[in-house]
């Protein structure tokens, strides 16, 4: 297969309501679409990259000019998806635009060659169960509402954005109202230091699944330490970027639950050793999400699909977030959705729906 180049897209996806974590608050996703043109055809892939460098040190101004400049560029030579992580090497992070590119190579050779993603990340399931991520809101009653809806909506797991100042309390709210049925789990996207050991431990009371990145990503040492105190499990996110950074916080009791999101660790290839790295060692783990337009969703419903998925992960609808998805809608079913099992994704975006969105595209040769 041949490279030929990239077509880069910026689309404006307004949120169906703001969406706050204890790093900010987000009404709109500027999502960057990357489309391969090969010889044997195109493929899509989705940038996970915010506007701000505020859940990582990416941004989409940064990802377009690293792909532009260094990235693209290197990938004359390369001849399959199997090889873009390795001609894209010599570039230090960047791992999210990484991520993308690789993608859309990946979706532009298996359409050519009629398997899915599922298929070829080695899926063994037909569909995947739900969970939704809950963001912090301005009151327990408003945060009870919407935990209320999602359940009714089939959602089999929730998780809450917690920081300091909304957590136990909420949690217990949560709780108290829904019984202790509910698969639950907490988010807090770095906002604690260690010093909070002892009130993280409150969360014990409440039989969650897990604590997920309560403390700051290269304070992998920070969450062994915290792990003898508090008995929830602790989940990393943000800290786990590759294979071997997993095997490292695994080995080091840092972690016993992984949240595996493609863009974070450079790819659905390096995802996918990440499991296989985390089964082989007991570790269960879940797909995370990004607030992927329906491209990047129907990617992780497929990773999801993997052995090692033992937890729901945060694999919405698209009616979560979009009022409009870009490709045709995902819609739950019983709290599942369907693996995608034709060539590829399996969807592409619906081309009236893409132009309308689109804020910017620009060509880019290899
Ligand atoms: O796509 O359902 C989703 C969002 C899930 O909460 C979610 N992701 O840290 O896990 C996380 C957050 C980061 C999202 S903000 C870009
Ligand atoms: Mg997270």
């Amino acid at each position: 297969m041949k490279i030929e180049g990239f077509e880069l897209r910026r689309v404006g996806m307004p949120l169906v309501s703001p969406f706050r974590t204890s790093f900010g608050t987000q009404t709109e996703r500027d999502v960057l679409l990357v489309k391969a043109v090969t010889d044997a055809g195109e493929g899509w892939g989705e940038c996970v990259t915010g506007a701000d460098p505020l859940y990582s040190s990416e941004y989409v101004e940064s990802t377009v000019d690293v792909m532009r400049r260094f990235l693209i560029p290197a990938l004359a030579q390369t001849p399959d998806a199997g090889r873009v992580a390795t001609d894209l090497h010599p570039f230090k992070g960047h791992r999210m635009a990484k991520a993308a590119l690789e993608m859309a190579v990946l979706d532009a050779e298996l359409r050519a060659e009629g398997r899915s993603f599922a298929r070829e990340l080695g899926g063994v399931h037909d569909s995947v169960p739900c969970g939704v991520s809950v963001g912090i809101m301005d009151s327990v009653p408003q945060l009870l509402d919407a935990v209320a809806r999602y359940l009714a909506q089939g959602y089999v797991r929730i998780k809450l954005k917690i920081e300091p100042g909304w957590d136990v309390e909420v949690v217990r709210a949560v709780r108290e109202r829904f019984g202790d049925e509910v698969l639950l789990q907490v988010d807090a996207n770095t906002a604690y230091t260690l010093r909070d050991a002892r009130h993280l431990a409150k969360l014990d009371a409440f039989d969650l699944l897990l604590i997920e990145q309560p403390l700051d990503e290269d304070d992998v040492l920070g969450h062994a330490d915290l792990a003898k105190v508090v008995k929830t499990p602790i989940c990393l996110d943000e800290s786990i970027v590759s294979a071997q950074s997993a095997a490292a916080a695994i080995r080091l009791g840092a972690t016993s639950v992984i949240n595996i999101k493609p863009g974070r660790v450079g790819g659905y290839l390096e995802a996918r050793r990440i499991h296989d790295v985390a089964t082989a060692a007991g570790v269960p783990v879940w797909c995370g999400g990004m607030i992927e337009s329906g491209i990047g969703r129907a990617a992780n419903i497929a990773l999801a699909s993997l052995p090692g998925f033992t937890l729901p992960g945060d694999v919405s609808a698209s009616d979560r977030f979009y009022t409009t998805d870009i490709t045709p809608p995902f819609v739950m079913a019983g709290g599942h959705l369907p693996v995608p099992a034709a060539p590829g994704l399996g969807v592409a975006p619906v081309p009236e729906i893409l132009d309308e969105l689109t804020t910017w595209v620009e060509w880019m040769p290899v």
